[in-house]
């Protein structure tokens, strides 16, 4: 077990970690992650907050499902202004979530059960109350480097309406530039200000990452998922970037993504850390990536990252050049077609990450599915099938696995995501109307996700004894982990047999991917490949029953269902939401 922190802001520069530790080379090929939200996972001590002690009980119902990672989304030392993803301290627990003894815990019942830990690694930014930034703040301090300090735009009264040093606009809302009176200057934040971005330019603040991230390895942390790691190498030169007509300020994202040494940094700690060398599971996240990035981060030979999550599909149900709140239909075809695009990407070198929703998106059923009483089970197994199916490392976020849906607020004081409430006060001072900013808000705000696990039909779902953070979905009573594990025909049985299939045959990791009708407006059919084996996938993603277009399809005669979402069925009619996958003769 590693030593306490030798300072106050560094972790014990720990050994690099033993490569012998049970990882065999790309285990996490075949591989289930499960993302625990924290706050909303399970509350242990009645404060309406989740906590670790609270996980550590739930931990054979994972093992039941049969995840074999859990990403846990941050736990550290936080002002919480955006639910953790604001770190004071990189190498100790947030008292509202436990202690690190009790993450300690996590981590050996994790092993205990040859599960594995992925951390949430934060490191794009910390919080403004971090030391690190503390000491920053002093223009003659050592750290003032360690953050994007700039002098106001040229011309301009400093702290006066566009003396901002670029037009960047943060990705929640408002100007990507934090104005300090004391010193007259301004900090970047490409989220909230409570959240200043970190200068990768600068050596020292990379060595104090990486250390940390050993330090981390060191306590039994198997790998990390990297929040928005493409965004940490920034241009030399802050240059306004382009503003579309309705906008205030240019989208922060489109100068920064992706930058010049992003390769570079990420390459550097993946030796500094031995990512690579102990077999450790890695995943950036990362927004506005293409695949040419992804290529390049997830090409072993490169020696960055694993795998990385893209934002392209979960973009699509938008005005193209407008916001996530701007809403817009998704036919299937392009949907099926922007995965595809991936699985063809990522198809000789790399390796994509599955998933459709996380702590930022929409619950999938409510989004890809039909959350209605007739069909959210039988469209949340498909969407289970659909994706578990398709080539590449799956997530599973917590609730999917029982079908929890989008909730149902109704007005703007139930939200409490930052990103929301921000939204709706931008939105009404542009003029939008109330109505269709609450209802853009009902479709895509996080909070959608960020509802309690329902554990049971007892008061609060089970998630708490105290009044929750965030209300329990009413759904609760039928939507809860309970009626699903004791029932055979549940979504959570479902996702559990779709694991065991991917544990079982290795078709489901390693075939070759090939999609097949792409302009079928409601059928998904693709198969898998592996030597002499073959899966067809057939989903029908509509509440109307569909007749499998069998003279376009391959030759289904001597064809064994391996797993179907509507029992032992074999006609040639799809039952509205039926998928089923086929083993070709
Ligand atoms: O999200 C990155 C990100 O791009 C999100 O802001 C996403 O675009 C948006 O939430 C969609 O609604 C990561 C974390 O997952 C998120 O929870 C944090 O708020 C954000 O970074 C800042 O750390």
């Amino acid at each position: 077990m590693s030593v306490a922190p030798v300072a106050a802001d560094e972790p014990a520069p720990a050994e690099k970690p033993d490569a012998t530790r049970a990882r065999p080379d790309g285990w996490w090929k075949s591989a289930v992650v499960y993302q625990i939200y924290p706050r909303s996972f399970a509350d242990s001590n009645g404060d309406g907050m989740g906590d670790l002690p609270g996980i550590l009980p739930r931990l054979d119902y994972l093992k039941r499902l049969g995840v074999d990672v859990v990403w846990l989304s941050p736990v550290y030392v936080s002002p919480q202004d955006d639910n953790g993803y604001d770190i004071a301290d990189y190498t100790d627990v947030d008292p509202v979530f436990g202690t690190l003894a009790d993450l300690d815990a996590v981590i050996a019942g994790l092993h205990e059960r040859d599960m594995k830990l992925m951390m949430d690694l934060v490191v794009n930014h910390t919080s403004d109350e971090h030391p690190w930034f503390a000491e920053s703040r002093d223009p003659g301090s050592a750290k003032r480097d360690w953050y994007w300090w700039r002098p106001a735009r040229e011309g301009h009264q400093a702290g006066t309406p566009g003396a901002e040093p670029t037009n960047w606009g943060s990705a929640f809302s408002g100007s990507a530039w934090q104005f300090d009176e004391t010193t007259g200057e301004y900090y970047l934040h490409l989220f909230s200000p409570k959240q200043p971005d970190l200068n990768w330019e600068n050596p020292e603040v990379r060595r104090c990452v990486y250390a940390m991230m050993r330090w981390w390895v060191d306590r039994g942390v198997d790998g990390f998922r990297m929040d928005v790691i493409n965004l940490i190498s920034k241009p030399t030169e802050l240059l306004d970037g382009p503003i579309a007509d309705a906008q205030r300020y240019s989208p922060a994202f489109v100068p920064v993504a992706n930058g010049h040494r992003l390769d570079e940094f990420l390459a550097e700690m993946n030796r500094e850390v031995g990512l690579d060398v102990a077999n450790l599971i890695s995943v950036g996240e990362m927004p506005g990536a293409s695949i040419d990035t992804a290529l390049a981060a997830t090409d072993p030979s490169r020696r960055e990252l694993g795998m990385v999550f893209t934002f392209e599909h979960v973009s699509l149900d938008q005005v193209p050049g407008g916001s996530k709140w701007d809403l817009a239909d998704l036919p299937l075809p392009v949907l099926k077609g922007n995965l595809a695009v991936w699985q063809e990407g990522l198809a000789e070198v790399g390796w994509n990450s599955l998933y459709w929703n996380n702590h930022d998106q929409p619950r999938a059923v409510s989004r890809f599915g039909d959350d209605s009483a007739e069909f959210r089970i039988p469209s949340a197994k498909t969407l289970g099938t659909v994706l578990h199916l398709h080539k590449g490392t799956p997530y599973v976020y917590q609730g999917e696995e029982i079908g929890m849906t989008n909730t149902n607020f109704t007005d703007i004081s139930q939200y409490e995501d930052l990103e929301s409430v921000g939204y709706h006060a931008e939105a009404l001072t542009l003029g939008l109307e109330a109505e269709a900013v609450l209802r853009s808000l009902s479709v895509k705000s996080r909070d959608n996700a960020r509802t309690p696990m329902q554990w049971d039909d007892r008061s609060h779902a089970g998630f708490s004894e105290g009044i929750p953070w965030l209300p329990v979905n009413p759904n609760y009573v039928v939507v809860n982990a309970h009626a699903a594990v004791n029932d055979p025909d549940s979504v959570f049985h479902h996702y559990r047999r779709l694991i065991e299939l991917r544990h079982r045959d290795p078709v489901v990791v390693h075939g070759r991917f090939a999609l097949l009708l792409p302009e079928h407006d409601r059928l998904w059919a693709f198969t898998r490949t592996l030597e002499n084996t073959v899966l067809l996938v057939v989903a029908n993603m509509s509440a109307a029953a569909l007749e499998l277009p069998t003279d376009q399809l391959p030759d289904l005669t001597g064809a064994v269902l391996v797993l179907g979402t509507h029992g032992q069925t074999d006609g040639s009619t799809l039952a509205p939401w039926e998928s089923r996958i086929l083993r070709l003769a």
